[in-house]
């Protein structure tokens, strides 16, 4: 995969970039994507286990799914893409990253203030009162809250649900602003945060897409890599790097 000389000319000479990632860029940390044929969604209906009534309905379903999905998570370390965008975040005046996923690998990899546009998987709320719940999730009984008695439920955005206010405002505000937007790893099928993209391209960004696949964004993004984030973004990194060098 050749990185085309034109983008690195145009990353040495911009202020901002914004990164949005999806679950593309965990694929070669071992987490499957969402609608990959291999992926989650091949197997499981989203309407059943990613909402409030899908988890009202099967508590006990939602629960294993999210303890399956942990357990794999937990033994998941960041690849060779997570510490490229980590190293980006200090090469530029201005760095905005924007995630859809909820693995928190960005932020092992070395990541500082990661925008989780839909929440974690690590975390836990009440779903009536919404206090956080520090306690161990036991894999046999439907946790409780112990202030309202209400259903404890992963800190994941289910779809019909908002979207946290303040990632989404700053996600907006990167992408209004930002001289280069990378859509990385993300089938850009999900809204509001597959329109962050489009956002930037209307407000003068030069939008940059990672996969390889094509996806809704492919006809509208200025440079388009049909490879793994993990091979491309290190050596973005590395050629912008060196480019610098030859130059200053
Ligand atoms: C909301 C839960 C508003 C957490 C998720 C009709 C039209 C438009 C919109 C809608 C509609 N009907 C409903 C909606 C809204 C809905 C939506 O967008 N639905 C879609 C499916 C049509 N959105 C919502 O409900 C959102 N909320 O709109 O609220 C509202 C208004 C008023 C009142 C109340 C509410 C909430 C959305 C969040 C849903 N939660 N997950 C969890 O369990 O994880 S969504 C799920 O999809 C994940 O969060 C994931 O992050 C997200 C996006 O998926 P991707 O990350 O893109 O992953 P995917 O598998 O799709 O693609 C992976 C890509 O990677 C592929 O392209 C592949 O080629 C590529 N790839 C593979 N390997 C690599 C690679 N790329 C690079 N390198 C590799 N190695
Ligand atoms: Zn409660």
């Amino acid at each position: 995969m050749t990185i085309p000389h034109k983008l690195i000319e145009i990353l040495a000479e911009i202020k901002h970039v914004a990164v949005m990632t999806g679950a593309g860029i965990s694929a070669e940390s071992g987490i499957q994507t969402f609608r990959d044929p291999d992926g989650l969604w091949a197997k499981f209906d989203p309407r059943e286990l990613a909402s409030v009534s899908g988890f009202m309905e099967n508590s006990a379903i939602v629960w294993d799914w999210y303890n399956h999905r942990r357990d794999i998570i937990g033994s998941c370390s960041p690849n060779p893409g997570h510490y490229a965008i980590a190293n980006m975040q200090d090469m530029f005046e201005r760095f905005d990253l924007i995630t859809q996923n909820v693995d928190r690998l960005h932020q092992l990899a070395g990541s500082n203030d990661v925008m989780e546009l839909h929440g974690n998987i690590i975390e836990n709320h009440c779903l009536d009162c919404n206090r956080k719940f520090e306690e161990e999730i036991s894999p046999t009984e439907l946790p409780h809250c112990k202030y309202c008695g209400g259903k404890i439920r992963p800190s994941v955005v289910w779809f019909g649900e908002l979207l946290p206010e303040d990632a989404f405002r700053r996600a907006e505000d990167a992408a209004l602003n930002c001289d280069v937007f990378f859509s990385i790893g993300t089938s850009s099928e999900v809204y509001p945060a597959a329109n962050l993209a489009f956002l930037a391209k209307n407000s003068g960004a030069i939008v940059v897409e990672i996969n390889p696949s094509t996806t809704s964004l492919t006809k509208y993004a200025d440079f388009v890599m049909n490879d793994k984030s993990g091979i491309v973004l290190p050596r973005i990194v590395e050629k912008l790097l060196e480019y610098k060098e030859q130059n200053n």
